[in-house]
């Protein structure tokens, strides 16, 4: 832990109401069961596209769900699934999406790297390292400008953090005292590089004392826990005090894509991660504490079975885009397009 006595302040106290719990289990859940069946179907060539599995990070995405308003504005990275379903873009959008069919959240244009879903509050997703931190920024430039009340959230891995765009945006974000919550899903790998092979410290949160930005490091398998620091960081934003850096510790709990080996992986350290799968411990959580009955989880279970099965039906019988959309919400300006 850092600084943790700059966010707590807004931490809110005890537990999120029923209705919050049982949201961000049906998050964790849909997650965990579309990951598996995406990674299934890229395999099996139904879904010819990079699929990169979010596995470990379904407890952090669905506490920053919880905490966000679809006023609020998030940018996320090509590992987006548990962003995008947290966010509440709607399951088939995403699906169709990885697909590049037209009902996709792009019109199937973008892909899983450039997503963008209006009503949600998506504004993007980014196929280059560390490049979606300066966008937030702008946004929250935005939304400061705008007279504040609203909230960006940006997510990024570990590796991001070694790029220059994140310094960039830690430093304006700290200077103009932006609304927006830098949430680094640290899942202590990027690509086949372990953290601690290329971050000569790999204590993330302490460098926003660099910026004298507030910061706070949380355990990324305890959702709860990560739902009261990101609550906090976020009353901060909509508070205007500025903006805050939440390390989320995690681990991958497959390979860096849906094709790619990842036997390198210390056996032991993935074992360890495995024993907290996130969606099966926070489920036995709910209902071994009475906080969500054994039957309601059941009916959760099988309302996102159904809604999976759905949405991958959904998108593979869904058309592609006609070759000539190209240029559509491209250009503001068709006149370069039409005059052609
Ligand atoms: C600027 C840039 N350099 C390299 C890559 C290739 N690349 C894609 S994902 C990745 C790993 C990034 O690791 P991290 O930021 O920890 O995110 P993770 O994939 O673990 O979620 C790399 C190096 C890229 N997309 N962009
Ligand atoms: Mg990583």
């Amino acid at each position: 832990m850092t600084d943790t006595q700059l966010a707590q302040p807004h931490a809110p106290a005890g537990l999120p109401p029923l209705a919050v719990l049982e949201r961000m289990y049906e998050v964790m859940r849909t997650v965990t069961v579309t990951d598996e069946r995406a990674r299934a179907e890229a395999k099996a060539g139904r879904m010819p596209a990079a699929f990169y599995p979010v596995r470990g990070l379904e407890g952090v995405c669905a506490a920053l769900g919880a905490v966000l308003t679809p006023d609020d504005h998030l940018v996320s990275t090509y590992r987006n699934l548990a962003d995008t379903v947290a966010k509440g873009v709607p399951l088939r959008a995403v699906i169709a999406e990885l697909h590049g069919r037209v009902p996709g959240s792009s019109k199937g244009k973008g892909g899983t790297m450039h997503m963008h879903h209006d009503p949600s509050g998506l504004m993007a997703t980014t196929g280059i390292v560390g490049s979606g931190l300066p966008i937030a920024a702008g946004l929250a430039l935005g939304a400061q400008l705008d007279g504040g009340g609203r909230a960006v959230a940006v997510t990024f891995g570990d590796g991001a953090t070694s790029i220059g765009a994140y310094h960039e945006a830690m430093n304006l974000a700290a200077l103009w005292h932006l609304p927006l919550v830098f949430v680094c899903q640290n899942n202590m790998w990027a690509e086949h590089t372990p953290i601690a092979a290329y971050a000569p410290s790999t204590a993330l949160a302490e460098r926003a004392a660099a910026y004298n930005m507030a910061a706070d490091a949380v355990d990324g398998f305890d959702p709860i826990e990560t739902w009261r620091v990101l609550g906090a960081a976020v009353a901060r934003a909509r508070a205007g005090e500025g903006p805050t850096f939440v390390e989320c510790r995690t681990y991958r709990l497959v390979g860096h894509t849906s094709s790619a080996d990842y036997s390198y992986m210390p056996p032991a350290e993935l074992d360890a991660a495995l024993a907290r799968d996130p969606a099966p411990t926070f489920r036995a959580w709910l209902a071994d504490g009475d906080h969500v009955a054994p039957a309601r989880l059941d009916e959760i279970d099988k309302a996102v079975d159904t809604g999976v099965d759905d949405a991958f039906d959904f998108a593979q019988s869904a058309p592609h885009p006609e070759p000539g959309a190209i240029y559509d919400d491209v250009f503001a300006d068709r006149t370069w397009v039409e005059g052609r």
